[in-house]
């Protein structure tokens, strides 16, 4: 039987390549959308040793014509949109831009899937950020929405676009709503990856203090690699459907940096140094989701603990840093 296909957008970010990698261990052929630039974006395939078995297609999720070709040459029965401009800091910097890929990107996506095989499956990355000023104190599917950032508002527009075209078209179209998930892959800009690439500096004496913004926000983080199952889960479900991924936990910045230095065994407090600089315009103090739904109906937990992500995060900074 021929293999299953599946198109990627953001196949070069954290999320991307976890799931090229999960896919192609389920046997699937894997195609993904690639947005040229000049700096090396391929690391994260080159990390996890598939950078070979991914077949790259140039295109752009603001250019519709080449999302079409992509559809056309991949022939993906599964497509899953993960490509954003997905920092949220840079979102007040580049609203348009922030626009035009991270919302309107979403609706070319969808086009060129119903142009091409409207009975592909469509995966859309949702996010917490959606929910952004908390109307409930733990966010569920059935929570008001109350974006704080442009990107938090692109983001709703291109969850909206995603239901409506399931409800107009038919199309097996699934949103994820998933709440802050983390790596060893994680961008150095969010906060996880900046900490744990700073007490891997500082332990080893190339850096003297981290200066970070507001660390009595509060997440709920958990492991790309295990959210990244989740994805495939709902494109595998008779009908299409939005979903809570969480963990269910939430924790302050403040004490994910707490577990971070003292892995090291130093004192978070001798080193962390507060920059108004990295304040935000709005903020979203808290995010705790409830995965429920998904447990119920995707047979999906997550399996890792923050203090497990941290512990690996910091490991594999030490190791790179350590190489440098
Ligand atoms: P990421 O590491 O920032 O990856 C973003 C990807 O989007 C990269 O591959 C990037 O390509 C690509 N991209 C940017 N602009 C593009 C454009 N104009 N056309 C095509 N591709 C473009 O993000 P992530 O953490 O993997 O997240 C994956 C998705 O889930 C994003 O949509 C994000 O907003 C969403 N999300 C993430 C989280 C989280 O906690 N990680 C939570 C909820 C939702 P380059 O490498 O070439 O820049
Ligand atoms: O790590 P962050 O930049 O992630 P944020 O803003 O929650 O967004 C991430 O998760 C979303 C899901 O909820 C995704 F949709 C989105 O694409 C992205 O992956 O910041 C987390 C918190 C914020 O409250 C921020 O103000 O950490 C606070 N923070 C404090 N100091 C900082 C810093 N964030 C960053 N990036 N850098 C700091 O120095």
């Amino acid at each position: 039987m021929k293999n299953k296909s599946a198109l990627i957008t953001g196949v070069t970010g954290q999320d991307g390549a976890y799931l090229a990698k999960h896919l192609l261990d389920k046997g699937y052929s894997v195609f993904g959308v690639h947005a040229r630039r000049s700096t090396d974006t391929l690391w994260r395939l080159r990390y996890l040793g598939i950078e070979d078995q991914v077949t790259l297609l140039s295109s752009d999720l603001t250019d519709l014509s080449s999302l079409v070709r992509c559809m056309e040459t991949s022939q993906a029965q599964e497509v899953y949109n993960l490509g954003a401009q997905s920092f949220v800091g840079s979102s007040w910097d580049q609203p348009i831009l922030t626009s035009n890929v991270t919302g309107t990107g979403v609706v070319n996506m969808l086009e060129a899937v119903r142009m091409v095989n409207k009975d592909a499956r469509f995966y859309q990355a949702s996010t917490s950020e959606m929910f952004g000023l908390i109307q409930e104190p733990m966010q569920s599917e059935s929570t008001p929405f109350y974006p704080r950032s442009p990107y938090g508002v692109a983001k709703l527009f291109g969850h909206w676009m995603t239901v409506n075209y399931r409800e107009s078209f038919g199309m097996h179209a699934s949103s994820g709503i998933l709440f802050n998930h983390e790596s060893p892959l994680r961008g150095i800009e969010f906060v996880t990856r900046k900490v744990t690439d700073a007490v891997a500096r500082i332990k080893l004496g190339k850096q003297k203090e981290l200066r970070l913004g507001n660390i009595d926000a509060k997440r709920d983080w958990g492991f790309a690699g295990d959210y990244v199952d989740a994805m495939w889960l709902m494109l595998q479900q008779d009908v299409a459907d939005d979903y809570v991924i969480a963990t269910g936990v939430t924790t302050t910045v403040r004490d994910m940096c707490r577990i971070a230095f003292s892995h090291v065994g130093l004192n978070y407090e001798d080193y962390v140094v507060i920059d108004p600089k990295f304040y935000r315009p709005a903020e979203v103090d808290v995010l705790l989701g409830n995965p429920a739904k998904a447990q119920k109906q995707l047979g999906w937990k997550a399996s890792t603990s923050l203090e497990q992500l941290i512990l690996m995060m910091v490991d594999a900074d030490m190791a790179r840093v350590a190489r440098e």
